[in-house]
């Protein structure tokens, strides 16, 4: 028995579940990227928020290829679980705000009427760094943003708003870049200027795109999790759930076209500048996070835990999170970083969590630029170098070489070509980071850098 509309009132008792009729609501929130990290953070706080009494914001999820998760939560209703582990027990949520996924390239046409219905305030977006096609320079990769794009059914849709005569929506992205509002208002400024220039002055009158931080670990949901949930679930089984550790944050600009859940009555921060925010997070949690994948799996460690337990890795993700990025980063009023580094190493810690090395690992030229290379960027300005960083990029030209697996990277031929071509890593390191190099732009190796650390044979 799968878990179900059907089957949710046979669920043991301590398992919370949804307080409001869904099928009274209707859908507010069109959602690109639905993996596991959306469903255990936005979906997660929505549900919260039509808990709490708020209408009217079911989400509809959209896969733009894989019909994976359509047919993981289509046959239940869009129910699922978030277990949110820390020591023994898990606590349990059943979340009731998605109503149905859609996978693109099978409908096309029913994702552009989720987004043009005239229910639908939000477009949010949790498609990966890559999944929003830029190239090195920033600019929208127009190749890449061809027709299985968001960039293709948002506009889309919007062409039916405009008219119709409908309000415009706010398209919120959620992943983890730098500035992320600012980044997909210009690129997508840039995919309408080519293909829809009459809708470039409505759209920016009509819609917002506000920067959020978004903060939650959420380990890929693993056989041995969907079993262990099954059984808690008094074996209804959850194709669908996810397992996450108990922290969370979204800190989100308020800068919304229209109308919007009130997330901040369920711990949602709605602030006028996400910076401080983003920049710490990315820095600092991320900056980390990459650090050990890469230094951690060359050590042998699979899990986020294992190696933070290594007292040189331990000191390494010390050294470049209170040493090399605090020292970037300009703090809000009541933010305190040392106990932000405090508390993010407690989160890696947790041995309940089986977050793999991996999976951070993978996608690393779009992730290393906001996390490693602007911290270098700004030291290197007050003429200090970062060792930590330095080590880790060693760490990822060994990473490169294959040395753990396959390179899973959108620009995996082109960096696995260069680290091949260029054994001496000082010299894979300029091939990457200058000139035309594909991470070219934000930083160089300084001859101070060259001094220090990043031979990848040099040990750790
Ligand atoms: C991780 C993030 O996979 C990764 O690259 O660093 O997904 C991280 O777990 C989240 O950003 C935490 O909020």
């Amino acid at each position: 028995m799968r878990l179900s509309p059907e089957t949710l009132a046979s669920l043991p008792a301590e398992v919370a579940r949804p307080l409001y009729d869904r099928d009274a609501q209707a859908v507010g929130i069109v959602h690109f990227g639905i993996g596991a990290f959306h469903r255990a953070h936005q979906a997660w706080y929505t549900d919260a928020a039509m808990n709490t009494g708020d209408r009217d914001w079911m989400i509809t999820g959209v896969s733009l290829r894989s019909p994976g998760v359509a047919r993981q939560m289509n046959p239940q209703g869009g129910l699922y679980t978030v277990a949110e582990q820390s020591g023994d027990v898990p606590a349990l949520r059943i979340v009731g705000s998605v109503r149905n996924v859609l996978v693109a390239s099978e409908e096309p046409d029913a994702v552009i009427a989720a987004v043009a219905a005239p229910a639908t305030h939000i477009v949010s977006l949790t498609v990966t760094e890559k999944g929003y096609c830029r190239t090195a320079s920033g600019d929208l990769d127009f190749e890449q943003a061809h027709s299985l794009s968001f960039y293709y059914f948002v506009t889309q849709a919007l062409l039916r708003r405009r008219n119709a005569g409908l309000p415009g929506v706010t398209l919120l992205p959620c992943d983890n870049l730098a500035d992320n509002g600012a980044k997909l208002e210009r690129l997508m400024l840039q995919y309408l200027a080519r293909h829809e220039p009459d809708l470039v002055a409505w759209f920016e009158a009509h819609c917002t795109c506000p920067s959020t931080m978004i903060d939650r670990i959420v380990p890929a949901t693993t056989d041995e999790d969907r079993a262990g949930i099954a059984q808690a679930l008094g074996g209804l089984q959850d194709d669908a759930c996810v397992v996450t550790e108990p922290f969370s944050q979204w800190v989100i600009e308020d800068k919304f076209a229209g109308p919007r859940p009130k997330w901040e009555a369920v711990g949602a921060q709605l602030v006028a500048d996400v910076a401080p925010y983003e920049t710490a997070k990315l820095r600092m949690l991320n900056g980390a996070h990459s650090a050990l994948a890469y230094c951690g799996l060359k050590a042998g460690h699979t899990y986020v835990h294992e190696a933070v337990a290594d007292p040189a890795l331990h000191h390494l993700a010390e050294t470049l999170m209170r040493q090399e990025a605090a020292p970037t980063i300009t703090p809000a009023p009541n933010q305190n970083l040392a106990a932000y580094a405090d508390a993010l190493i407690a989160r890696f810690a947790n041995p309940a969590l089986n977050h793999r090395l991996i999976q951070i690992a993978m996608d690393g030229s779009q992730k290393i630029p906001q996390r490693w290379l602007e911290t270098l960027a700004e030291n290197a300005a007050q003429g200090r170098t970062c060792p930590a960083i330095l080590q880790a990029i060693a760490a990822w030209l060994h990473h490169l070489t294959g040395a753990n697996g396959p390179v899973d990277d959108p620009l995996a031929e082109k960096l696995t070509a260069i680290v091949n071509r260029n054994p001496n890593p000082h010299d894979a390191a300029t091939a990457l980071f200058t000139d035309n190099g594909p991470l070219a732009g934000t930083w160089q190796p300084t001859a101070a850098d060259r001094q220090t650390h990043y031979a990848w044979r040099m040990d750790r």
